[in-house]
């Protein structure tokens, strides 16, 4: 797969200026780490960096044929509409990279005029945005997706992958990230691709996040309302299921798998799920405000297991999410505590974590 990763005005300036929103790695360190990411996966990248609106449109103009493009168009982001038309005459599919949280800023670089053109904005997470952004590209290629709406909100919406000859069953994944808006469906789309390369059909749910109608009930809400929604799609509504979800949307799995509209999931996984939210409020980590900020809004302080089959996995050495989220619930939920393994490595369906899980699909599904 061939990758055009072009970054726009003053992003040369890299590592030289305003260190603590923009880091102190310079675009060339950039470039070789993306080098390093996408080799990997089978990428091929080039780079173009440019500090002019046109070069940027002859450069997207030059990579008509190519298979992908990862663009950060620096401020020309909330100023630009030929970038954006240039992305749509190429019919290139192009991920929009912002390294910093765009949403949190001045007001201003919240606005994209270059989002509508693009199949996925990813904003927010350093630089590993660019590696996220290859990874997509990868896995939208590998298996194309259909995005169906459930809700009236931009982020009610799920990413449908079919198989080609009958499904085994559905998978319904429910993607973590502390309830913040920078983390998205995105994060769960390798383990999307091996299960639809293992026969089954798989629903990658986004749902409304912190800041943007979701926390506590809007986030539990939504993932109740992808369950009924199962339920009126045609070529759904007869698949048996299961639910899938890492981190915080393990605790919105666990939620979901407790109402009764839940009762056609046969199995739900939690993948270094948070199932105690109050002792997540009380420590210092990763997620403590935003823990917080549910309980204050009513949230239910720990989730236990559904009445049905629930399987919790979880890496021993996971530093964000403690693996006590997993073992409390170990005499209704069945365990397994991974060696060698942290929080993201979830994620990655070469895990060791992994066959467990499809091996509890295959017995739930058979
Ligand atoms: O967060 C991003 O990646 C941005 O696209 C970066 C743009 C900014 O205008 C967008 O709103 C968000 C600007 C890049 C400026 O880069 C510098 C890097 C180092 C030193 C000074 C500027």
């Amino acid at each position: 797969m061939r990758v055009l990763i072009l970054n726009g005005p003053n992003l040369n300036l890299l590592g030289s200026r305003e260190p603590e929103v923009y880091g102190t790695t310079t675009l060339a360190d950039l470039e070789a780490q993306i080098s390093a990411w996408a080799e990997p996966i089978g990428v091929v990248v080039t780079f173009h960096q440019a500090n002019h609106e046109g070069d940027m449109v002859e450069a997207i103009q030059q990579g008509a044929g190519l298979d992908g493009i990862v663009i950060n168009p620096g401020a020309l982001t909330h100023t630009s509409r030929s970038i954006g038309d240039a992305i749509l005459s190429v019919g290139v599919p192009t991920v929009e990279v912002h390294i910093s949280n765009v949403k949190q800023r001045e007001s201003w670089r919240a606005e994209s005029l270059v989002a509508e053109a693009a199949v996925r904005t990813i904003y927010g997470r350093g630089f590993s945005g660019y590696r996220d952004a290859l990874r997509h590209l990868v896995n939208r290629e590998a298996v194309p997706i259909r995005t169906l709406r459930y809700g009236p909100h931009a982020d009610n919406v799920a990413d449908l992958r079919l198989v080609s000859d009958g499904a085994n069953g559905l998978v319904i994944l429910v993607h973590g990230g502390f309830w913040l808006r920078e983390w998205e469906r995105d994060t769960m789309e390798t383990l999307a691709v091996d299960l639809t390369g293992k026969g089954y059909a798989t629903l990658n749910v986004e749902y409304r996040r912190l800041g943007e109608g979701g926390g506590w009930p809007g986030s539990g809400h939504d993932v109740l309302t992808v369950l009924d929604f199962v339920d009126q799609v045609p070529e759904l509504s007869m698949m048996s299921r299961a639910m899938i979800g890492h981190s915080a949307g393990g605790y919105l799995a666990l939620w979901a798998s407790n109402r009764q509209r839940a009762r056609s999931v046969g199995l739900t996984v939690g993948l270094a799920a948070v199932t105690d939210l109050e002792s997540l409020a009380r420590s210092d980590r990763a997620g403590s405000a935003q823990a917080r900020e549910l309980l204050d809004s009513g949230a239910p302080e720990q989730v236990d297991a559904g009445p049905a089959k629930t399987l919790l996995v979880h890496g021993e050495d996971d530093d964000l999410v403690p693996r006590s989220h997993s073992i409390r619930l170990g005499a209704a939920a069945e365990v397994e505590v991974v060696p060698g393994l942290g929080h993201f490595e979830m994620l990655d369906p070469l895990g060791e974590h992994w066959p467990p899980v499809v091996n509890a699909l295959s017995a739930v599904f058979s």
